[in-house]
Order: structure tokens, then sequence, then C-alpha cells
């Protein structure tokens, strides 16, 4: 059963920003150097199979809207074989070099242990041989532990531990097939890994079974060989109520107090900064400071409301800020930008799934180009360098000195006689100049 769903639509190349043709990249020419790497490896682009070939353009008030043609028969092997070759139709044409999925998102429907073995060890051989013939690569695998009913109250913080089993078989599942497709990172998202109300939440132990979960999984990957990044997506809420992996600093302080911070780093969702009233920069510059910046979830949500909604990015302007700091972070080493994006419910036609993610490739590529620029300029950052000399003098540095202690500073304080000025901190200014990028 294959489908030509995407037969009229050609592959995606560059032609630059005059063209007019609607399927061309205006910024995004993968064989340009910028800061030393081409633009394919710096943003490692990648295409999720769940938004883009599993949503079927349903939301709570109303069912699905789009007519894809391998939707019908999903649930059956069958079905879910022509979904696999549609969406390597789409990711060859988009000209992306990476795939992201969720095991539920490759597999035929399974309802019992057997048979989600069965339907996942032929989906897996299956997009062996996709990934063989095409090229494309895998970017991270994951398990999905928020769907299924049994996983209401959660999947490794359920109070059920036949739960928590049931999800340690689908975890060891799908890290094993990632090491096998040779993904790049193994991600944990914990949508349902939080609380509806403390009414019923004993929540140190529920802590305490994810920290074992999280620690679990570790000790299998290094088991079985795996060398890619094991990486937890924070998000504050949505669907629970409270989610404990809230946001990056959240996740670092639960990783440390599991011992786990130099085994696993954080993907950084666009939407879910902004659900924890952050900016989506705030989260990368906040990862980078902490040693654990991983990957991106690329997307966008919507001012006038607090919603998860998925947009594909359309702001050069927000996205200069986030790339900027992936750059300053050293960019990405197993990490890439994945579009965990969905175009719109009435957005019904093969061509807007296109339409989205050049979009959004675009916007990321102008966005890389702005910051390459800001950097190469240099004033940005030696603004920031001046701002902190002192602290390469010789007073920042004693204050730093193993041994000295708070009386001692206090007493250079007292004995210098200090009288610390304050400095403008130049926002506007430096606000102006970033603006001119
Ligand atoms: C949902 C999350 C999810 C993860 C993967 O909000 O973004 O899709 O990326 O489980
Ligand atoms: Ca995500
Ligand atoms: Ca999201």
């Amino acid at each position: 059963m294959a489908t030509d769903y995407f037969a009229d639509i050609p592959t995606i190349t560059y032609r630059g920003p005059e063209t007019d043709d609607e399927f061309a990249y205006r910024w995004y020419d993968k064989d340009r150097v910028v800061l030393g790497k081409t633009m394919a490896e710096h943003l490692r682009f990648a295409v999720c199979m769940w938004h883009t070939f599993c949503w079927p353009g349903s939301d709570v008030f109303g069912p699905g809207t789009f007519q894809r043609p391998w939707a019908a028969h999903a649930h059956t092997p069958e079905g879910a074989a022509m979904k696999r070759d549609a969406a390597f139709d789409f990711i060859r044409r988009l000209d992306v070099p990476f795939y992201c999925w969720h095991d539920v998102d490759v597999s035929a429907h399974a309802t019992n242990v057997a048979d989600c073995g069965r339907f996942f060890g032929e989906a897996v051989a299956h997009l062996e041989q996709l990934q063989a013939d095409s090229g494309i690569a895998l970017l991270w695998g994951t398990a999905n532990l928020f769907s299924d009913p049994r996983y209401a109250a959660g999947g490794a913080t359920n109070p059920d531990p036949e739960v928590f089993a049931w999800g340690a078989m689908q975890v060891r599942a799908a890290l094993e097939a990632t090491h096998r497709l040779g993904g790049a990172n193994y991600v944990l998202w914990g949508g349902r890994e939080g609380y509806e109300t403390l009414v019923n939440t004993d929540m140190k132990r529920e802590l305490d079974n994810l920290g074992r979960f999280l620690a679990l999984v570790v000790e299998h990957k290094h088991k079985i060989g795996y060398t890619g990044a094991i990486l937890i997506e924070p998000k504050p809420f949505e669907p629970t109520k409270h989610q404990y992996d809230f946001d990056t600093a959240t996740v670092y302080g639960f990783l440390k107090r599991y011992g786990l911070e130099d085994e696993v780093r954080v993907n950084i969702e666009a939407n879910h900064a902004t659900l924890a009233s952050h900016t989506f920069e705030h989260e990368i510059a906040t990862a980078s400071a902490l040693g654990i910046f991983g990957s991106i979830d690329a997307n966008r949500g919507d001012y006038q409301n607090g919603w998860d909604t998925d947009q594909f990015p359309n702001s050069v302007e927000e996205l200069t800020r986030a790339t900027l700091e992936i750059v300053r972070a050293g960019g990405f080493t197993t990490g890439g930008f994945n579009f965990d994006a969905k175009v719109r419910r009435q957005s019904i036609d093969a061509a807007d799934l296109f339409h989205g993610h050049i979009g959004g490739i675009d916007t990321v590529a102008k966005s890389l180009l702005n910051a390459a620029a800001i950097i190469e300029d240099g004033r940005i950052d030696a603004f920031r360098a001046q701002r902190y000399a002192g602290w390469d003098g010789e007073l920042g540095r004693t204050i730093h000195t193993e041994g000295t202690g708070l009386a001692d500073i206090a007493d250079l304080a007292i004995a210098r006689n200090l009288d610390p000025q304050p400095r403008s901190g130049r926002q506007e200014w430096l606000e102006n100049l970033l603006n001119r990028f």
C-alpha cells in the first residue's frame, strides 16, 4: 500500500530571498558556511512523526479535519507501514536530514504485551530500511507514556507499580530501537509525570519513583552500549496541572538530587518555555550555564492565550535571540531543531504541511544568519565582556581564591574604603543595536 499523497510537491531547494516560488527556501541554504560550519550542520533540522503524520486535526471540540490516505488504517500493521513510507517521502522532498518518533507513532496499535513487541519490531525493521535507502537519520526516539488510559495517573510516577513496569517495557524497547537506528538522542517527556491534586498524591514517593526510573534508563543505556544523549523535556503543565519537570532549572535540581546531572541533558521546547513564563532564550541560556543543553523542539505559542498551541515558528526577531544563545553555547553536539509543530486545523492539504515546515526552516535559518552577524560584529559581546571585566582583575580573582572568607572580603572593602559607583546597563542602546540585524 504505497501512497502518492505528496507526488505533486517538488523537492524543496534553496532559491534565495528574491524567489516567488512558494515551494523553495529563501534563507536555508544547507551548504552555505556560517561561522565555520554549514547551515545544515548548525541547524540539524528534524521532522516529527506525531503532529505531522499522526494527528488528524482534532481538538477538544471536534474530530479530525484532515484526509490523510494512511489515517483510516494507521492502527493496522499495513496502515502503519504506509504512514512510515509517506513520512519518508515527505522528509525527502523537504530535504532535511533528521526525523523523530514516539514508539506509538510508527507502530500499529497494540493492546497487549505480545502485539506491542511484534508491531514495534516490524516498524523498527522497516525504519532501518527507509533510513538506509534515504540517508535520513534519527535525531531522537521516545516512548509515549501518556496517551494510553493506563497512564492517566502517570507512567513512572503512577501509584500502581504495574504501570511503572509497563512503562519500563515500552522505554526499554524504544531505547533499544533508538540505539539500533543510530539515534543521536533518546528523549523523556513526562507529560503525565505530575499531579492533578495533592489530596490524592504522595509527592515524595512519586519523585523518588521518577528518579528511580531515570536511573534505570541511564543504567540500561550503558548496558547496551548506547552512546547517544539522554534528554528530559521540561514542561510546566498540560496535561497535568503540575508537571515535575517544570522547567530547565527544576530539571537540573531533580538531576542533582538523584545524581544524574552528568548523564542527562534537556530538550528545550519554545512553547514550553513560554508556558513556564520564561523566554525561549532564557531556557537555552539556563541549560548552557548549567552544562545540560541538549536539543530543541522548535515551535511557538500564542501570546493571547496560555495553551500549548505548537505553531510553526515565524518570528525572526524572537528566534534570533534564541539562536544567538545556541551559538554562544557552542552549538549543538547531539541535538538539533526538531519541528514539534502542527499546522492549524483548517490547513487540511498536503501543501500546508510543506508551507508550515518551509516557513519554520527559513525563520530559523534567517535567525542563524542574524546571530552570526551579531557575533561577527562583536559590539554586543564586547560590551558584555567589559561589563564583567572587574571579575578578571585582582579583586575578582581574590574573591574566588580558595581560602578567602567573607570576613577577608569585608575587611578588604573597609581597608580600601571602596565606593563602587552605578554604571549604565545600556539596555536601550543594546536593543537598538540588536534590531539593526
Ligand atoms: C508535548 C511534548 C511531546 C514531546 C515528546 O507537549 O512536546 O510531544 O516532545 O513526547
Ligand atoms: Ca516537544
Ligand atoms: Ca508543546
